[in-house]
């Protein structure tokens, strides 16, 4: 693959959003050394402001071959240090529309050989390249422009003020300070007195209880990112279409007495207290000669594997059994399970022997009794509590790092319970600090730089 690594040539894309065709303006970002040159040569203007610095100003692009305006367009010019980049960087506001704009991207490049149609990713690499944000501000841009929901766009945005980059800083510099201990020790042992292997032990565990807390909120965190994905699971006629419907606030699914009325599964997507939630319905699981119906039970067992979350119902009327429990037990014991009763209203609310039940929600579905109380389970289940407490959300890249951190951490451990040399906590303190600066990209290969921003889209 050829490096992007590089800031020597300018770089041009549209920067704003066209997957939808059409907008009241799109924005053409330019950014390099001829930048303004390249412009000036397709922008006629005259404008007082025109070619300052941090200003807006009015003007013409002009195709040149054909001798005639294209449109009418605003400039905004942002002088190297004081951009983006941290390159000069020019800003065409055209008119929004696919032809339009990619009429001007055709005259800005054939007017213009010295520049090219950046790379994904390539204007953020840049702006990390030329030290205006750190690699995690990058990547939370990335995050920012992918988020999903307002809860997610606010996490992203923490990260692109800096947040990430604090916490590991922080994290760093607890290990820098055990790091000098160390050090000063070996150099010279003989100004000190004995080395406190308790007290290093607890500040280690302390730096390591920072790390798997940041590990942590990132998996409840990608919940907020990725979204709850929930199958209504049971036999047949428990009511699982009914609670797709009640939940939805719509008549999306067939509801009939008949067992076996769904065949098919049935999505429907909502939001939750700002988490967007995926419900699957599937066809009730019951032993069946019909064709159709063991293809739908099939697919009632596919969305199980997809969904993070199973809501497992039976009829109170007819009790749970061991056809309940069968099923039950085909389900991976690493998704989320709530069971719930329902058709609570066909009993009678005294006969109903709460021990057994005492982690069943109760609901009637068709008077629309219980709701609340599902959906409090399901957000308790998925940490719900601690979502507020979340305020950065780590990606892959970043958790991969945190977690060689943490695994240096642990060798330390087993070095002080063997007693080993001085020099060995050192190493191992060395190499966590190390890895805590890949994440912030201080410590980086470019072919891992090229990975990070290839994941961009072009524009960024
Ligand atoms: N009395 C009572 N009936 C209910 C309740 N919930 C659902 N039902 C009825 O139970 C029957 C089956 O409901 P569905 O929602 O179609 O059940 P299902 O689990 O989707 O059934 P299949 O698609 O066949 O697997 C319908 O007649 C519903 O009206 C409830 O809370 N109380
Ligand atoms: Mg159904």
């Amino acid at each position: 693959m050829e490096s992007i690594v590089t800031t020597e040539d300018t770089i041009a894309a549209i920067a704003s959003a066209i997957s939808l065709g059409k907008g009241g303006i799109a924005v053409i970002r330019v950014s390099g050394k001829e930048a303004i040159n390249a412009c000036k040569n397709i922008v006629e203007t005259n404008s007082k402001y025109a070619w300052n610095s941090h200003r807006v100003f009015h003007g013409f692009i002009k195709d040149n071959l054909e001798n005639k305006y294209i449109d009418e367009i605003l400039i905004s010019v942002m002088q190297s240090p004081n951009s983006f980049t941290g390159e000069d960087i020019v800003e065409l506001h055209c008119h929004g529309g696919v032809i339009v704009v990619n009429k001007v991207m055709d005259i800005l490049l054939s007017n213009n050989k010295e520049i090219r149609i950046a790379n994904p990713g390539e204007f953020s690499q840049r702006a990390f390249l030329n030290g205006k944000i750190d690699l995690t501000q990058a990547e939370s841009i990335n995050q920012l422009i992918n988020a999903k929901n307002n809860k997610s766009a606010e996490i992203a945005f923490n990260g692109v003020k800096g947040e990430i980059k604090k916490k590991i800083d922080d994290i760093k510099n607890d290990l820098i300070e055990q790091l000098s201990e160390i050090e000063a020790r070996v150099d010279f042992e003989e100004d000190f007195g004995d080395f406190n292997y308790n007290d290093f032990s607890k500040n280690i565990k302390n730096i390591k209880d920072k790390i798997e807390t940041l590990i942590e909120n990132t998996k409840r965190g990608s919940y907020i990112h990725n979204g709850i994905a929930i199958a209504l699971i049971g036999k047949t006629n428990v009511g699982k279409s009914s609670l797709l419907n009640l939940l939805s606030k719509k008549d999306k699914a067939i509801v009939t007495s008949i067992p076996g009325t769904t065949r098919d599964t049935i999505e429907v997507n909502l939001t939750i207290k700002d988490i967007p939630i995926k419900i699957i319905d599937t066809a009730g699981i019951r032993e069946t000669d019909e064709y159709i119906e063991n293809i739908g039970i099939e697919k009632s067992f596919e969305m199980i594997e997809k969904s993070d979350y199973v809501i497992y119902l039976f009829s109170l009327e007819e009790g749970f059994n061991k056809d309940d429990e069968k099923i039950i037990r085909m389900i991976p014991q690493e998704k989320l399970i709530t069971i719930l009763g329902n058709k609570k209203d066909l009993i009678d609310s005294k006969k109903i022997n709460k021990k057994n039940l005492s982690n069943t929600v109760l609901m009637s579905i068709k008077k629309n009794e219980g709701e609340k109380a599902l959906v409090e389970k399901i957000f308790k289940k998925c940490g719900s509590k601690e979502f507020e407490n979340i305020d950065v959300f780590l990606n892959e890249r970043q958790i991969s790092n945190l977690k060689d951190c943490l695994k240096n951490l642990n060798d330390t451990d087993t070095i002080i319970a063997n007693q080993l040399p001085f020099d060995f906590l050192s190493i191992e303190l060395r190499d966590g600090i190390k890895n805590l600066s890949r994440i912030t990209g201080e410590e980086l290969t470019e072919e891992l730089l090229n990975n990070i921003f290839s994941k961009f889209c072009i524009g960024k």
